[in-house]
């Protein structure tokens, strides 16, 4: 696998200190839309909030929209509400990832999975950045989805960003 530990343990101090703490992992697979997707996304728990890093191959090419053909990339990325990341539908998948994530009923921007959009370098994109908006415990259980299209941080309820292209359950893996 491509994930680099010594990317993240970048100096002995984060290391004890990520060892310590609270984590979590979805193992992302990509589906019918996208086969050869693949990659993680952690969740390390800090002081006043959670890093979050994403790393993942295989994203579709740039297409931009056309009449009623979607633009592919760059491409929204959420916590969803159901950890069920089954294909169901090939022209429509991962529909039971549900809706996103809304513990406090708050419109789309604002929910605390609406993540910054994945940009890919041929196919490869890779991000880390902080929210305060959940803790490690709070996701545990969720998914994450990566989807065809941008999210535009308005349309409601999840910025249509257009289908799903891949999915992963968000699993403890420390702590
Ligand atoms: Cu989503």
């Amino acid at each position: 696998m491509f994930f680099n530990p010594a990317y993240l343990y970048d100096t002995p101090q984060n290391y004890v200190y990520r060892q310590q703490n609270k984590m979590a992992r979805a193992r992302i697979i990509g589906g019918p839309l996208a086969r050869n997707l693949e990659g993680y996304v952690f969740f390390f728990e800090e002081p006043n909030g959670t890093e979050v890093y994403v790393e993942v191959s295989g994203l579709p090419k740039f297409r931009p929209g056309r009449g009623k053909q979607k633009q592919i990339g760059p491409h929204g990325f959420h916590i969803h509400e159901y950890g069920n990341c089954e294909v169901g539908n090939k022209n429509d998948p991962f529909k039971a990832a549900g809706e996103h994530w809304n513990p406090y009923n708050q419109p789309h921007g604002n929910h605390p999975g609406d993540f910054p959009v994945l940009f890919s370098n041929d196919g490869y994109a890779r991000m880390s950045f902080f929210t305060n908006k959940f803790r490690v415990d709070d996701i545990i259980g969720k998914s994450v989805v990566i989807h065809q299209g941008p999210d535009d941080y308005q349309s409601q309820p999840s910025g249509d960003a257009g289908k799903r292209l891949a999915c992963g359950v968000i699993k403890r893996i420390h702590r």
